[in-house]
């Protein structure tokens, strides 16, 4: 009597292995490994630079960061992430609170990137565009919205007659935080002709009403290469992720909706550059979108 429930304990056993790492095998990495925004001395560095660019939008010169990564050379041609601040920041908000650069640093000496440029613009288009006084005032939200026209006929353009770009929508991606998130897919989605990677950390209530986000489901479904929008679980702007997350679900429209620990803050919006930037650039693997399910750990 004794044998027999010893053998089925151990096919028991054996099988809670086989489901237990058959469940790990098919789990990806959805926060970035401890380190990932240290500094390596023993590792190449891009590069970080400040472009002036004639905007006509706004009617004078504007600031704009450039990383570019370890490696660069105006031998090769490459895609182009940009990358939007939020409603406290400017062009140095990502580099002051983020720092981008050493995250991307780091991915591209582990060979998790393709190699890409990204731009850090000023995403307040209009003449006086720091983040001081009162950054809620409607004409300084109003020029969130004006950056639109800017990013496309003016420092787009910049961009690609001064650099080696690949000047295509399946080569460019745009990704935001919070106000810059909003940004990301309002204009992302608002031209799919021109950017096929569209990434929002943390979306703010500039974000569209998805009836107007997304005007046309079927044309999306068949131009995004990637939609991702994630959002920390405790942040009070949650909703604006949810309802358009809700309203892609109902259309169809394949996309990664990543909620994670977390409030309106860096550690999301860093772990948002880490994962998204990793995904784009390359094939995607649209099945592994359903993984990124709802976690409190
Ligand atoms: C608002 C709350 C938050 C709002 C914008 C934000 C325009 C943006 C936050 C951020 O960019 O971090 O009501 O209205």
């Amino acid at each position: 009597m004794k044998k027999p429930l010893q053998v089925k304990q151990l096919l028991c056993t054996i099988a809670a292995l086989l489901f237990t790492s058959f469940v790990f095998a098919q789990d990806i990495a959805k926060q970035a490994q401890a380190g990932f925004d240290v500094l390596r001395a023993d590792i190449p560095h891009g590069k970080i630079d400040t472009i002036l660019y004639d905007s006509k939008t706004v009617g004078n010169a504007r600031k704009a960061l450039i990383y570019t990564s370890p490696g660069f050379s105006g031998k090769n041609k490459y895609p182009v992430l940009y990358l939007l601040h939020g409603i406290g920041g400017d062009e140095k908000e990502w580099l002051n609170g983020g720092t981008p650069q050493i995250v991307l640093d780091n991915l591209y000496s582990e060979g998790k990137l393709t190699p890409m440029i990204v731009v850090l613009p000023n995403g307040r288009a209009m003449k006086d565009d720091r983040a001081t006084g009162n950054i809620m005032a409607p004409d300084k939200v109003a020029a969130f919205a004006t950056f639109e026209k800017d990013l496309l006929t003016d420092l787009i353009p910049f961009v690609e007659s001064r650099y080696p770009v690949i000047k295509d929508r399946e080569h460019r991606a745009i990704a935001g935080l919070s106000m810059g998130g909003g940004q990301s897919l309002n204009f992302g989605l608002g031209n799919l002709d021109k950017f096929a990677w569209v990434g929002a950390f943390s979306a703010a209530p500039n974000t569209k009403k998805p009836e107007e986000l997304v005007l046309d489901p079927e044309t999306a479904k068949k131009q995004l290469k990637l939609l991702w929008i994630s959002c920390g679980a405790s942040d009070g702007l949650l909703a604006f992720s949810k309802r358009t997350h809700e309203y892609l679900v109902e259309k169809g429209v394949p996309h990664v909706y990543y909620i994670e620990p977390g409030v309106h803050d860096f550690k999301v919006w860093k772990n948002g550059l880490y994962m998204f930037s990793q995904s784009i650039f390359k094939p995607v693997d649209v099945s592994n979108f359903a993984k990124y399910v709802y976690s409190d750990k």
